[in-house]
């Protein structure tokens, strides 16, 4: 997706995905990245919020063992902000100036359902924030995974279990939290149905795989597969008269 020379930069495709805890947005990331490469032969990076650049993740490690939740929902909205700046400036938009496709579980969104619609915040005051810190570099695509909060929270707990980890910061809140993520996650997707699908995520991996293939095709046609030669028109022979002549 590079441009030829004289010709305006083509910028790559950015999708987000979006859900509460447990809704298998780290599963589908990767299962789409895999079918993205296989469709276009072009790179795919895959990321994640917070997180997703050195110091990004320095962040993470210090908001998800709650070390900022004694100074509310302000202060940590302000440091998943600073992570995000440094995760556009060092990774998401190179990437996106190459041209590659970047794939990024949790964005904006998180903010705006997290310290927003359930941590109380103000959604002008966010809103100034994403203009700040975000501007232009909206996602093209968001897939909201939507799935009832105790469904994704078993999911996360097991897979926690397994690992031997506790709940971290978010995980540990109340089941009402995790109800009202899911409502302002889809009113989201309702307010911007042009940037956002929904996709019910308690099904299946398989299915709910099927159904983002689904979506991407229909919402991304410049990510579809080539058609093969043999699908192609033939060319007219007043075409190849043309040519050669
Ligand atoms: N946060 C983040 C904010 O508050 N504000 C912000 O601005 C941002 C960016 C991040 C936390 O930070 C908060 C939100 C989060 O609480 P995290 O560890 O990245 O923390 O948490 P999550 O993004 O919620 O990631 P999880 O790993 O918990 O959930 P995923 O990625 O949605 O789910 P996944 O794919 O890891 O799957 C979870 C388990 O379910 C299984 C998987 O194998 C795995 O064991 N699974 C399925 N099982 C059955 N059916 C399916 N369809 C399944 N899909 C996956």
């Amino acid at each position: 997706m590079t441009a030829a020379p004289g010709e305006a930069p083509v910028r790559g495709v950015f999708i987000t995905l979006e859900g509460g805890e447990g809704a298998g947005k780290s599963t589908q990331a990767a299962r789409l990245a895999a079918t993205l490469r296989a469709r276009t032969g072009r790179p795919v990076t895959v990321t994640r919020e917070p997180g997703g650049s050195p110091r990004a993740e320095e962040i993470r490690a210090a908001v998800l063992a709650g070390v900022a939740k004694p100074y509310g929902p302000f202060a940590e909205a302000l440091l998943f902000s600073a992570a995000r700046l440094d995760h556009l400036d060092r990774l998401i938009r190179p990437a996106l100036a190459r041209g590659e496709t970047v794939i990024c579980d949790r964005f904006l969104d998180s903010t705006r359902a997290y310290q927003g619609a359930a941590g109380g915040l103000d959604p002008a005051l966010l809103g100034a924030l994403e203009r700040v810190v975000v501007g232009p570099t909206r996602p093209d695509l968001t897939l909201i995974l939507d799935l009832p909060a105790e469904t994704g929270l078993a999911r996360a707990a097991a897979r926690g279990q397994a690992a031997g980890e506790g709940a971290d910061r978010f995980e540990a809140e109340a089941l009402g939290f995790h109800t009202r993520l899911r409502t302002a996650f889809l009113e989201i997707a309702n307010r911007e149905s042009a940037r956002c699908a929904v996709v019910d995520a308690s099904a299946g991996p398989d299915a709910v795989e099927a159904a983002i293939r689904a979506v991407v095709t229909t919402r991304l046609p410049a990510l579809s597969p080539a058609p093969s030669p043999a699908l192609l028109p033939a060319p007219s022979p007043d075409a190849e008269t043309r040519n050669g002549g």
